[in-house]
């Protein structure tokens, strides 16, 4: 049983976890708190790529004072070497009297035996405290953990009539200056951004992150679904700092050199005539793309949606009129009956200057 301590405990740890978001990447973003006799003796949280785990972090600043401590950790303690060493060997050598965990690492490197050589050694050890507020955190690395696919975000900005365009294109700008630095934070805090050669040539999108507040991440992958190779090389994206992966279908090596040449990375996937949807979001995965944030048109957004592959939709909905000429969210096959929609449910909903955020997931969720 855990008691109103635990939780309050776990709690700041959860607090420390979120510091990391956008900066852990491939990792994922996790907190610890140190507490002996009530009191909190260190913390700490997952550094960038290749630097110590949130529980080295709490042991290095709790020192001596760590030994009988219990220590509260968002996400099972890891037991392998990887690019540093494994959590538990440092917890029980700083002689750590109880580890609570709020929920395990699907690592197959880890999974379970991290609590188990923990257990083994004589430290009392717990799982499943604030399991729910952990798992939001990395939704993420437990997805592409869990089902070798990342977690994919759709995001529209659209009129409150749900168009995202005119019929002529022109889109900038339909929400507002603070639904679009929303955007670059999620942006920020995700690992790759993904869009359609579609808007590729509309709009010649950035895509990189620029959050207004840079406390640190790692910019994202950006991904062009591009099954024809229609990216033209003078692409706004392919100039800016970071990565940008071209997704396609054909090797007109014609085709492949300027963009190459350009800076990109080229890579077939199956699929004819277009990138298998299943197939660039199971490369992703390879690639060790935990979030996606999808930013496209709504030919890509409803090809994504009819396979089922959206797993949280992100929409801003500016208070403006656009009418039935200008362009939808999403290209879906026509309904015959109003029984075969979508049904969504609303997580949550927000006001973001003068427009609205829903966040939204498929699927009914059945009241408890
Ligand atoms: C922890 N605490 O803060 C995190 C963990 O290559 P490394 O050494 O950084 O290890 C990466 C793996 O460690 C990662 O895939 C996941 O299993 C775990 N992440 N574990 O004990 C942490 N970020
Ligand atoms: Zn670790």
């Amino acid at each position: 049983m855990s008691s109103t301590a635990d939780h309050e405990f776990m709690a700041r740890a959860l607090r420390l976890a979120r510091r990391g978001l956008g900066s852990t990447d491939p990792n994922p973003t996790v907190g610890c708190v140190l507490v002996r006799d009530s009191e909190v003796v260190g913390e700490g949280w997952t550094a960038p790529v290749g630097g110590p785990h949130a529980e080295r972090a709490a042991l290095a600043a709790a020192g001596d004072r760590a030994r009988g401590a219990t220590a509260y950790v968002t996400l099972e303690p890891c037991c392998h070497q990887g690019r540093t060493g494994a959590c538990t060997v440092a917890l029980l050598e700083a002689g750590v009297a109880r580890v609570v965990c709020a929920i395990g690492d699907p690592n197959p490197l880890v999974n379970g035996a991290g609590l188990r050589a923990l257990g083994d050694s004589g430290v009392a050890v717990e799982q499943g405290l604030m399991e729910q507020g952990a798992r939001e955190i990395n939704k993420g690395y437990l997805a592409r953990m869990t089902r070798g696919r990342p977690w994919v975000r759709s995001k529209v900005a659209a009129s409150l009539d749900g168009r995202t365009a005119l019929s002529s294109g022109q889109s900038k700008w339909i929400t507002g200056a603070g639904a679009r630095s929303d955007v670059h934070r999620w942006r920020a805090r995700s690992s790759a951004v993904l869009t359609g050669i579609g808007t590729v040539l509309a709009d010649d999108p950035s895509l990189d992150a620029r959050p207004d507040d840079d406390g640190g991440f790692v910019q994202p992958l950006r991904v062009i679904v591009d099954s024809a190779l229609r990216t033209p090389p003078t692409a706004r994206t392919l100039s800016l700092p970071g990565e940008v992966l071209i997704l396609t279908t054909t090797d007109a090596a014609d085709r492949r050199a300027p963009l190459e040449a350009g800076g990109a990375r080229i890579e077939a996937v199956e699929g004819r005539p277009r990138c298998n949807l299943e197939h660039v979001l199971g490369r992703l995965a390879e690639l060790e793309v935990n979030d996606v944030w999808i930013e496209a048109g709504a030919t890509l957004n409803g090809a994504l949606l009819e396979h089922g592959l959206i797993d949280e939709f992100v929409l801003y909905l500016a208070p403006r009129l656009l009418g039935d000429d200008a362009r939808g969210m999403f290209s879906l096959a026509p309904l015959a009956s109003l029984a075969d929609s979508l049904e969504l449910s609303i997580d949550d909903v927000r006001r973001i200057g003068p427009d609205l955020r829903i966040r939204a997931r498929p699927g009914t969720v059945l009241p408890p």
